[in-house]
């Protein structure tokens, strides 16, 4: 493959970097990387040491007394370097990404576009870190409040977003003057090393301390461990279940580290009486099927007023009889495979449950065998008619199952079942209706970090603040002004005066 060769991608690879080098440690485990798609070996990888992540964790406790100091505008011209790298190996990278991941090819690319496009939002961020003033109640005194950086950054990535997560927090992180370390999805660790070497390069080039961007693809139970308990590192920002992030959030308060938790999500598109159908169907398909069910934001269930409810699973499960599953890489396929064996036997089991609660699969739900499916990871997605309250319904399955739930009476019925589940990620309404649209956002409305109208749950653009409530975990990345996690705030008040008084008219004289 020749994508592979661009981008640096060996037989054998080096799963750690303190920016510029690689460590060589090959004697603390190793993972051998199969394309989910293809079922063939693309590399391997070899993972970090404890001695490793030490010599990583004190780079980037060296580069960061540098890269503090240097101003925040010119800490953005980095970044507006690396969106420019990443413009030029958007192809390349894109196709690792379906290969090593499964996701379409287009879905590939969209990712690498995603990594642009919050280079050029911290680019501009690099001059926007604002803080407030405030008038203060005491003569002559000013004050003020000022974000400063953290420290070392630790983004825990998941393997259905290989890399456009962590720039959603590296570059942020980047040019609020954080150093960045990286532990990516022990899956999806090619993806990973590609970027890394992507932006060694820029580094180099630019003469900056190695440890500003660093790498550890290591093992969760020992490396994940050495993260979460580490003091050196004020934050870190993991996407992942919502099991891993209840240990990782206790471990992190525990220490009283800061923590960006973007969990599971079990999101819903509603669908009243007034929607517009031509409008849903595609948004429905792609937020179901769309990088296989595996996104964080992909639709799992919808609930759908009981008057256009046969009309709905119809027109569904027609547009799933046109869906072509197969290689991610040709691009005439719309679903690619599942990540691995293991969540095919998830999303098996998750249908096994729907019917032990007494629910229908209307449509898939095969697992596909024969040419092409070699890999053994390929599905048919699955649509089944069930109720919300179903143990399987409240849990998320990352795979391509689509509940369809019917409700009755007006919109509140609807936001009632909507907001009946622990996530609160996405959520999505289709309604010509002001009155219900209205409705679905007010506070009464959606609980969700992401609720849209007439656009469906995933696909969120990066200027926006990511993440959700509930047991999605609360944390936001990317847009609008979630940079804020990556700093610390101080409120500075100076006093120009001849005086000293005290706030709150307090007298204490000497
Ligand atoms: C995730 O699945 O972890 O909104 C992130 C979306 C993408 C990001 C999903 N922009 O679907």
């Amino acid at each position: 493959m020749e994508f592979l060769k661009t981008l640096g991608i060996e037989e054998y690879n080096y799963g750690s970097c303190t920016g510029r080098e690689w460590k060589k440690t090959d004697t603390a485990g190793k993972l051998d990387i199969y394309s989910p798609g293809s079922g063939d070996k693309i590399a391997t990888v070899y993972q970090a040491s404890e001695e490793d992540y030490e010599q990583i964790v004190k780079k980037a406790s060296e580069a960061f007394l540098l890269w503090r100091d240097v101003p925040a505008p010119k800490r953005g011209e980095i970044v507006r370097q690396i969106g420019d790298e990443l413009r030029k190996y958007k192809d390349p990278l894109g196709r690792l990404v379906s290969y090593e991941m499964g996701k379409s090819l287009q879905e590939g690319w969209g990712e690498v576009q995603e990594m642009i496009d919050i280079c050029d939002f911290a680019v501009g961020l690099s001059r926007q870190l604002y803080g407030l003033t405030m008038h203060s109640e005491r003569p002559d005194h000013r004050m003020y409040e000022q974000w400063h950086p953290l420290g070392i950054v630790c983004t825990i990535s998941a393997f259905n977003f290989p890399v456009a997560v962590w720039s959603w927090n590296a570059m942020l992180a980047a040019v609020c003057g954080d150093v960045n370390l990286w532990k990516p999805s022990s899956k999806v660790p090619l993806a990973a090393i590609a970027v890394q070497k992507i932006v060694a390069r820029v580094i180099e080039a630019n003469n900056l301390p190695e440890g500003v961007f660093s790498l550890i693809v290591g093992k969760g139970s020992t490396i994940g461990e050495q993260i979460l308990n580490d003091k050196r590192i004020p934050l870190i920002s993991l996407t992942g279940s919502t099991r891993v992030g209840k240990h990782a959030n206790s471990v992190i308060a525990g220490r009283f580290g800061k923590a960006i938790m973007e969990l599971g999500g079990n999101n819903a598109i509603i669908l009243t009486e007034n929607a517009d159908l031509q409008l849903a169907l595609p948004a429905i398909v792609f937020g179901a099927v769309g990088t296989a069910g595996q996104r964080c934001t992909s639709t799992r269930r919808l609930i759908i007023h009981e008057s256009i409810f046969d009309k709905i699973k119809d027109s569904i499960i027609k547009a799933y009889g046109s869906l072509k599953i197969g290689n991610p890489l040709d691009i005439a396929n719309h679903v690619g495979p599942l990540i691995d064996k293991g969540a095919v036997k998830d999303f098996c089991n998750a249908l096994e449950e729907v019917k032990k609660s007494g629910g229908k699969i209307l449509y898939g739900g095969e697992v596909l065998t024969g040419a092409g499916y070699e890999s053994g990871c390929y599905v048919k997605p699955a649509i089944c008619e069930v109720e919300n309250h179903y143990p399987i319904v409240q849990e998320e399955t990352f795979a391509p199952i689509l509940y369809l739930i019917k409700y009755k009476g007006d919109v509140k019925d609807a936001i009632a079942i909507q907001n009946d589940v622990v996530q609160g990620l996405s959520s999505a309404i289709f309604s010509l209706n002001m009155r219900e649209t209205e409705e679905f956002l007010s506070t009464r409305g959606s609980d969700c970090g992401i609720a849209n109208v007439n656009i469906g749950t995933s696909g969120a653009e990066i200027g926006g603040a990511f993440g959700g409530e509930k047991e999605t975990g609360g944390g936001r990345e990317s847009g609008s002004d979630s940079w804020r996690a990556y700093m610390r705030r101080q409120t500075n008040t100076i006093n120009y005066s001849d005086k000293i008084p005290l706030a709150q008219g307090i007298k204490f004289d000497l």
